[in-house]
């Protein structure tokens, strides 16, 4: 039985990074019967067959798994946010924001596009108070030796909205990359989801996860606890007079006071409000 990592998979075959070799598997039947699938990221172990074929025996326990991007094993999400065009889906990035920090993956903000920057979006980028950000340029360069330096060891996935840059940033990363990129659709100024599959590509002593961008996308079940916990702008606050305060209606409440002397953004608290109802609508759909 040999171990190894699955950098890639493509309609039933998953590659299988081991030392040097790339390994193509198919997966055994009986994780279909269990509902596993085995995912980018995964660790497993397989065995070569004298047929030539090789099978995935076994995905080893996961550190933690993604919904969307559906990857496993991360220590940090890049969420990747074009300064310029395609304009950004906040409620996306909060989404990506939340799911992160319920799996216990570090999430970063990289605002791309630098060169192209509008101002309106720099501006929205301090509304992420108590977040990593990063500012960088695929196309120039800029802010590529910081991105590096955060990267370091980790397996640090690039996720987002298509045509924000990912594959752009794996390129300048890679000296010798030649990842396809897309353009823009001119009539609607959104991408064209050029990458269709996430692939993992060691980096260094870690590895970067391209993914395909997406704009649709729903947190998982969460409570006000762990939602509010996703929240840093919320550790300034002082208190609710109610304990199990919602924010939303409830009076004296110590998160909307943040509204009012500034400390968190107006926008984000409005999407944080939706966010919790969809949760509720949630948790009522659970017990009906
Ligand atoms: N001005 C500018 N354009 C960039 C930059 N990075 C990427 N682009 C352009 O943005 C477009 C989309 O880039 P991609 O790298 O394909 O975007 P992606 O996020 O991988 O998109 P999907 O694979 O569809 O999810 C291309 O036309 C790039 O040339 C940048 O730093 N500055
Ligand atoms: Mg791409
Ligand atoms: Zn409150």
């Amino acid at each position: 039985m040999e171990q190894g990592v699955i950098i890639k998979g493509i309609s039933g075959f998953y590659y299988v990074k081991c030392g040097t070799n790339v390994v193509t598997c198919t997966a055994r039947g009986v994780f279909r019967n269990l509902g596993v699938t085995p995912i980018v990221g995964d660790y497993v172990t397989f065995e070569r067959h004298a047929s030539g074929n090789a099978q995935i025996n076994a995905v080893l326990p996961r550190r933690n798994t993604l919904v969307r991007p559906y990857v496993a094993n991360i220590d940090i999400l890049g969420i990747v946010v074009s300064a310029s065009v395609p304009e950004p889906d906040w409620m996306l990035i909060d989404k990506l924001l939340i799911s992160a920090q319920c799996a216990s993956i570090r999430p970063v903000l990289i605002l791309n596009k630098i060169d192209a920057a509008s101002t309106a979006t720099k501006q929205f980028m301090a509304d992420y108070f108590g977040f990593t950000c990063l500012n960088v340029s695929a196309q120039t360069g800029q802010g590529m030796e910081e991105l590096k330096d955060l990267i370091g060891s980790n397996i640090f996935c690039l996720a987002g909205q298509s045509a924000v840059g990912k594959t752009s940033i794996l390129n300048s990363l890679l000296p010798n990359a030649d990842f396809a990129i897309g353009e823009l659709s001119r009539k609607t100024e959104r991408g064209k989801h050029t990458t269709r599959v996430a692939q993992l590509i060691p980096f260094g002593d870690g590895a970067i996860l391209d993914t395909p961008g997406f704009s649709f996308f729903d947190t998982e079940y969460l409570t006000t606890e762990q939602l509010d916990a996703c929240y840093p702008e919320f550790l300034q606050a002082q208190g609710c007079r109610y304990s199990g305060c919602r924010h939303i209606s409830e009076p004296d409440c110590g998160v909307k006071e943040l509204l009012t002397c500034g400390k968190m953004s107006t926008a984000r608290y409005q999407r944080y409000v939706i966010i919790s109802k969809e949760n509720e609508m949630r948790r009522k759909h659970r017990y009906d």
